[in-house]
């Protein structure tokens, strides 16, 4: 069983490189701000999950700069997601608010949603 999820994670990952989306060609100054926004955000996630896949997919497209967190190989995020986030589920985007509140966000669909919304 192990075996066909790590094959299945090979082949997501191999369609995924060979069908990778292009980044847009932002402005230097454009490129700056969106990182400023960004810079706030991090995605926690699995390299192989296909949900993840899906969310790094259309980050690429709108060319954003967003910080990925392995939550399945470094315990310190894991254990962040579980005890900050309420859930041990991926993807999920961590946005610092300008109060400082923090917002977990969990749900492919929603989390491009969100960027697509705020960045395109
Ligand atoms: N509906 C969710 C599904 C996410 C999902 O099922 N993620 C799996 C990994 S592919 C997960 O986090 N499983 C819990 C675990 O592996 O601990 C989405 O679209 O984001």
């Amino acid at each position: 069983m192990s075996i066909i999820r790590w094959l299945l994670g090979k082949l997501i990952l191999f369609f995924d490189w060979l069908t990778r989306p292009k980044s847009p060609n932002h402005s230097p100054e454009r490129q700056a701000e969106l990182n400023e926004q960004t810079r706030h955000m991090a995605l926690y996630q699995y390299t192989a999950c296909p949900f993840c896949v899906k969310t790094r997919r259309a980050i690429r497209r709108l060319g954003l700069n967003i910080e990925l967190r392995d939550a399945k190989n470094d315990p310190g995020f894991r254990r962040e997601l579980e005890q900050q986030g309420g859930k041990q589920q991926v993807p999920c985007l961590r946005i610092e608010n300008p109060d400082g509140s923090i917002t977990w966000m969990y749900e492919s669909d929603d989390i491009i949603r969100y960027l697509q919304r705020r960045f395109s």
